[in-house]
């Protein structure tokens, strides 16, 4: 464990620790004496104090040294503003900066690209410039989405990872712990501060058996999200096991082919033994690095703090196949730690049979309704979806991989050669230039753009709502159908009627031809050119290109090596850019009487409460994105958006402009919310808005993990009806006082509700602050504290 590989092709000096990680593990080991999973084994190997860290899942807050640290643009320019503050001259730890949200899909590729450049000089301007002079890598517009370039160039087996995006899970495919977090989060790991994290639960899920024909590695989590519902995951990372058979011993021993694999794969497999390796695959050995990528990407909308897999062999594949073959070596010879111990525990353990699983498409409106392809057509009928399919859209972060292409080309090619193409609308985001160029020199893509496709910019388009989507008009109830993750009321196109669901690409493909979602590619027949009916096959492609990954365009910028010139600046007449004020430490009183700026009904997630689309424009602005600050969210006075009651004049305007009135007024206010509040993004300006606009406390039944943190981190009161039952007392009208001076860890908090008529009557809040978080509160943010003890 000795050698010195590095991290990626990139950086010269910053090496994979499999040595250090293996020391601190033994510490661990020695104090808890038990066998350990792999979550808890990645995590513990980043411990930065393994010999006091107090252990207890679920309980506990671990404080960890990050690897590395991911931004991409929209989230990094309030990170890296955040970080300016801290004052230091280098990031203390290696960081990436991505540029793939604010490309707006419109025409196509290479002009949306050149577009979007322009539009948005002035924020890649700021952030290759900030980049410069920290020390950060710099991927340009253009070069892909995040969570793909981390999986081509940057995870690794074992390695521990932080990113501003909620699905930076996604590095989970090369069995890292990759962590979506807040940009504050973010830039205490720049600052070379510890990370903390409660020590997530684990769950386990074993896979058996085998995918094979429609099924593919997206259904897997479609399947588990549909399980555990949005919030099933919270607090816990999912660790995927399966019976995996050591390719060495695979490709040898007869008997154990014999033993596991199905009669008729026997035949090809004695015949040809580098196809043993490859017909093995039980459970996890059949599904690529990519495959398995996406499975943790989508666990975000099941509000796992991460998903891992163990190394295998696929993922040694990958690195070989991504120029990184030395990584592959190193992490065999680190394989018994990138693994579960024998006889590990599970807070909570799920089996899925892959043998059984059907394709599925999951929606409208939320990840987790999930409906197997079989029921698919019942189910639009029943609930009166609207049946015609206007367009499917395949690619994203989620299912972008050399794989997913080739499948889908080769669905759309089996089309084609029946003389007929896309019926529905149809666009392709790759994931990265490197996949484009690859698909371009292969041919995919020209069987996309026969069949009638548009290929997008290497971007997140349309998954975040930067789309100029004009076949609908707003309000027009119809459906669309991606291989995206996240599928929120308005995210794609800001059209609160438009029916998305989500789905494996191939089965984007399949619908796009019929144009209809009462098509089932498994069981029914379409018709050719000649009117002639036909089934489609079903999909094939191979995991990796037989001949290599084109890289395409050079799109990174590598800091300098002397950064002493470069200058950052931020125009104060900028709209789109401001550098950030402290906010105002707490006055050490509790705090009286104040209104609740809206109690919000039902789903309200980060996409409700900082809109992304046509916003995300001012993610460098404070005070600007601050007027699109939960315009989403359902008024529960009268079932409406962006319309609440302003009790000092009596009026009822805008949510952004009653809070700004307050603020003007000295006012303070608090929001009432429900289950798994703040849901979804990572997005901290969520958290940022809010405590801008003079908010005090967020008071719900529950919070997703992330959003919870970044309102602690921005010195906001995050707290949760004790009884979830109390949600239902509070009227929107009310007033109430929060009994601030309470706080204290592990102690319960003071509501007191003056309800509009009848008497008062008191509410308990719980909080899951610690002493060092409260210190937040107290001086006004994570940052104001920083810089008391710089
Ligand atoms: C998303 O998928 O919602 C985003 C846009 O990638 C966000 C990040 C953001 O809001 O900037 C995420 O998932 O964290
Ligand atoms: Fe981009 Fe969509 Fe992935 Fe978020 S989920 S990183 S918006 S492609």
């Amino acid at each position: 464990l000795d050698r010195k590989v590095r991290q990626n092709n990139w950086e010269q000096n910053n090496f994979i620790n499999y040595k250090k990680m293996s020391e601190n593990l033994d510490v661990v080991r020695a104090r808890l004496n038990r066998p350990l999973n792999y979550a808890e084994k990645i995590l513990y190997s980043h411990l930065d104090d393994p010999h006091g860290q107090e252990i207890e899942r679920g309980k506990s807050y671990l404080k960890l040294r990050p690897d590395r640290v991911a931004c991409q643009d929209a989230t990094a320019q309030m990170a890296i503003l955040q970080f300016m503050s801290a004052g230091m001259d280098a990031v203390a730890n290696p960081t990436t900066v991505h540029c793939d949200h604010l490309i707006e899909a419109q025409v196509g590729g290479a002009k949306d690209l050149a577009r979007a450049i322009n539009i948005n000089k002035e924020v890649y301007d700021f952030l290759s410039s900030a980049c410069a002079k920290y020390n950060i890598g710099f991927w340009k517009p253009g070069s892909g989405i995040i969570h793909q370039i981390i999986l081509e160039n940057y995870a690794f087996p074992g390695g521990l990872l932080i990113g501003t995006d909620s699905h930076t899970p996604n590095g989970g495919g090369l069995g890292m712990a990759a962590i979506g977090v807040g940009g504050a989060d973010a830039v205490d790991v720049m600052a070379n501060l510890p990370w903390e994290l409660k020590a997530p639960k684990v769950i386990g899920i074993k896979l058996t058996g085998q995918l094979s024909g429609w099924t593919a590695p997206k259904d897997i989590i479609l399947k588990v999200a549909d399980i555990l519902t949005v919030k099933g995951g919270t607090g816990a990372i999912v660790e995927y096991f399966g019976k995996s058979l050591n390719p060495f011993v695979a490709s040898c021993t007869i008997t154990i082919v014999l033993y596991s694999i199905q009669q008729h794969e026997c035949a090809i497999t004695l015949r040809d033994s580098q196809l043993i390796k490859y017909h093995l695959g039980s459970g996890l050995d059949g599904i690529s690095a990519t495959g398995l990528g996406t499975v943790c990407n989508m666990g975000a909308e099941i509000g796992a703090t991460t998903s891992v897999f163990p190394f295998n062999d696929r993922m040694y594949d990958y690195l070989a196949a991504t120029k990184r073959k030395d990584i592959g070596d190193f992490a065999r010879t680190y394989a018994k730690e990138l693994r579960a111990d024998e006889g590990a525990e599970y807070d909570q353990l799920i089996e899925l049979n892959l043998s059984e699983l059907e394709p599925h498409i999951n929606g409208p409106f939320t990840p987790d309704l999930g409906t197997p392809i079989s029921k698919f057509s019942q189910a639009v009928k029943e609930n009166g979806w609207p049946e015609e399919l206007k367009v499917g859209l395949i690619g994203s972060c989620t299912n972008s991989s050399y794989e997913d292409m080739s499948r889908a080309a080769s669905i759309a090619r089996d089309a084609l050669d029946h003389g007929i193409k896309a019926k529905a609308a149809f666009t392709v985001t790759p994931g990265s230039e490197q996949i484009r160029a690859t698909i371009a020199r292969d041919g995919q893509l020209q069987t996309f753009e026969e069949f009638g496709g548009i290929v997008l910019a290497n971007a997140c388009g349309p998954c975040i709502g930067q789309w100029d989507r004009n076949d609908v008009k707003k309000g027009e109830a119809n459906s669309i159908l991606s291989s995206y993750n996240r599928n929120f009321t308005g995210r794609n196109d800001g059209n609160p009627a438009t029916h998305s669901f989500v789905t494996s690409p191939d089965l984007v493909v399949a619908l796009t031809i019929a144009g209809s979602l009462h098509f089932n590619p498994l069981t029914d027949k379409l018709k050719d050119k000649d009117g002639k009916e036909f089934m489609l096959k079903p999909p094939t492609g191979n995991g990796l290109p037989a001949n290599g990954y084109d890289p395409g365009q050079d799109t990174y910028q590598a800091p300098p090596k002397d950064r002493s010139a470069v200058q950052v600046q931020v125009a104060p007449t900028s709209d789109r850019l401001q550098v950030l004020e402290p906010f105002q430490p707490w006055d050490g009183k509790d705090v009286k009487d104040i209104p609740i700026l809206i109690k919000a009904q039902g789903k309200t997630t980060t996409d409700h409460i900082s809109m992304a689309g046509p916003w995300l424009k001012y993610r460098g602005h404070l005070d600007n994105i601050s007027n699109n600050m939960l315009i989403g969210a359902i008024n529960e006075a009268n079932g409406e958006a962006n319309k609440i009651h302003n009790f000092t004049t009596g009026d009822w305007d805008a949510v952004p402009a009653v809070a700004r009135d307050y603020k003007k007024k000295g006012i303070k206010w608090v929001v009432v919310g429900d289950w798994n509040y703040g849901e979804g993004s990572s997005r901290e300006h969520a958290a940022l808005e809010p405590r801008h606009l003079g908010g005090l406390a967020i008071i719900t039944r529950s919070f997703a993990r992330i959003h919870e943190t970044n309102l602690k981190k921005q010195g906001m009161l995050p707290l949760t009806f004790a009884d979830p039952a109390d949600y239902d007392k509070i009227k929107p009208d009310d007033k109430v006082d929060i009994l601030a001076t309470q706080l204290a860890v592990g102690k319960p908090i003071t509501m007191v509700v003056h309800p509009k008529e009848g008497k008062t009557f008191e509410v308990p809040l719980q909080h899951t602050f610690n002493e060092a978080q409260i210190e937040w509160f107290k001086n006004g943010s994570a940052l104001n504290t920083m810089a008391i003890r710089a």
